[in-house]
């Protein structure tokens, strides 16, 4: 029977569903939703996943020790017993890696196709990891992205993937097409869109952990409204100085320039949704994006961002789940979001125009 195979009952499984309870906010209860197979299988995708990030978030590992744990993690995941205690004691998943042997014994009884997946996902994604984090190491270089290219290349290597993966994983259960894994463009433009309303609204968590994502392309520049010397100016005012003049404006405007990059990839996301055929993979795509629009809307000119973590009422969050369930209806969600966008928008805002186009392209979309 179905059971047998699913594995409900063995205890190293147990144990990854508890970690996956432990270790996502977001993605523990739409996982679960997933039909057959696919829960169990994007389970453990996430905490192969989990595990590799927590690796490269440990600001406390030096790079010698960082930097192989990364690019070997895919071959640690196919060896039995495998597990990293050298986590600082401040991570917050340390224990996962702890007791990493659960998720690698379950790899093991995954399909082949399906492991085969993770597997090469996981290798690419330590691999883009490890180059971002040997150029933070390098005194000459300011760490975080250059360009916006950069940082598109960052979002690729930590989401983008996910996107891929996701896509490779749903199209071998059979329940989306065999295309689906090949649309690496839309893939990875819903990962593009997570990540960077993720990084937007994270600013102050970041810039306080030392930890920088946004392009200086960006907050550098006057193109964008910047013209800052380092991120944390856009929050506290360099040393020695009261706060500048138009420091909050200026803020203000690099914030706009980061939801208006973010929005970039909004009908892409759209376009991908569309093909999806499965009620249970939808739900489980289209929630984050949802959240995502909303999250965005919320960043949009609010000063609150730079200081406080601040996160999307709990209602709305109840609210996108149940309207989540369709194309045409996350395509009106989206653009509910983008006329709030429009709206808060000012004609001083050096990017207006550009949002107004990025606002007009979801209406368009509908
Ligand atoms: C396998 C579901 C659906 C086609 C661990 C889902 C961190 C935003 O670090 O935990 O706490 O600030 O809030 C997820 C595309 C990836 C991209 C990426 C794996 C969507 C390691 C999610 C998630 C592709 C790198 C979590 C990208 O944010 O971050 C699975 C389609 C992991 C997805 C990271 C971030 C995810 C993220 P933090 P969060
Ligand atoms: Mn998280
Ligand atoms: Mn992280
Ligand atoms: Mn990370
Ligand atoms: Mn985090
Ligand atoms: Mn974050």
């Amino acid at each position: 029977n179905e059971h047998a195979t699913s594995g409900w009952d063995r205890p190293t499984m147990r144990r990854c569903w508890d970690f996956l309870d432990m270790t996502s906010r977001s993605f523990s209860a739409v996982i679960k939703e997933l039909e057959g197979d696919l829960a169990r299988v994007v389970c453990l995708f996430y905490l192969v996943l989990r595990g590799l990030d927590t690796i490269e978030d440990d600001m406390t590992l030096p790079g010698s020790v960082k930097d192989p744990l990364l690019r070997n993690f895919h071959k640690h995941s196919l060896t039995p017993g495998f597990s990293f205690t050298g986590s600082g004691p401040d991570e917050k998943d340390r224990q996962l890696l702890v007791e990493y042997p659960v998720v690698i014994e379950e790899l093991g009884y995954l399909p082949e196709a399906y492991r085969n997946a993770i597997i090469a996902i996981t290798e690419k994604m330590g691999a883009g990891m490890a180059d971002f984090c040997a150029r933070a190491e390098d005194e000459k270089q300011v760490a975080g992205p250059e360009t916006i290219a950069d940082y598109d290349l960052y979002c690729h290597y930590v989401a983008g993937l996910v996107g891929e993966g996701l896509s490779l994983l749903f199209s071998a259960s059979g329940k989306e097409s065999p295309h689906l894994g090949a649309q690496l463009e839309l893939s990875n433009s819903m990962g593009l869109l997570l990540q960077k309303t993720n990084i937007t609204r994270d600013f102050r968590e970041d810039v306080d952990e030392r930890r920088y994502f946004w392009p200086r392309e960006i907050w550098a520049g006057a193109q964008y409204g910047g013209g800052f010397g380092r991120m944390e100016e856009m929050c506290t005012p360099p040393e020695g100085t009261v706060s500048l003049p138009g420091v909050r404006e200026r803020a203000a405007w690099v914030q706009s320039a980061m939801v208006l990059d973010a929005l970039r990839h909004a009908t892409d996301s759209l376009d991908y949704l569309r093909m999806l055929k499965n009620q249970s993979v939808f739900n489980f795509c289209a929630i984050p994006a949802t959240m995502a629009m909303a999250t965005l809307e919320l960043c949009f000119m609010n000063p609150r961002m730079f200081t406080t973590n601040i996160k999307i009422r709990k209602a709305v969050a109840a609210s996108l789940i149940m309207r989540s369930t369709n194309p045409r209806e996350v395509s009106y969600i989206f653009r509910e979001f983008a006329r709030k966008i429009h709206a808060r928008a000012l004609p001083s805002d050096p990017n207006f125009i550009r949002i107004s186009v990025a606002c007009g392209k979801i209406e368009q979309w509908c």
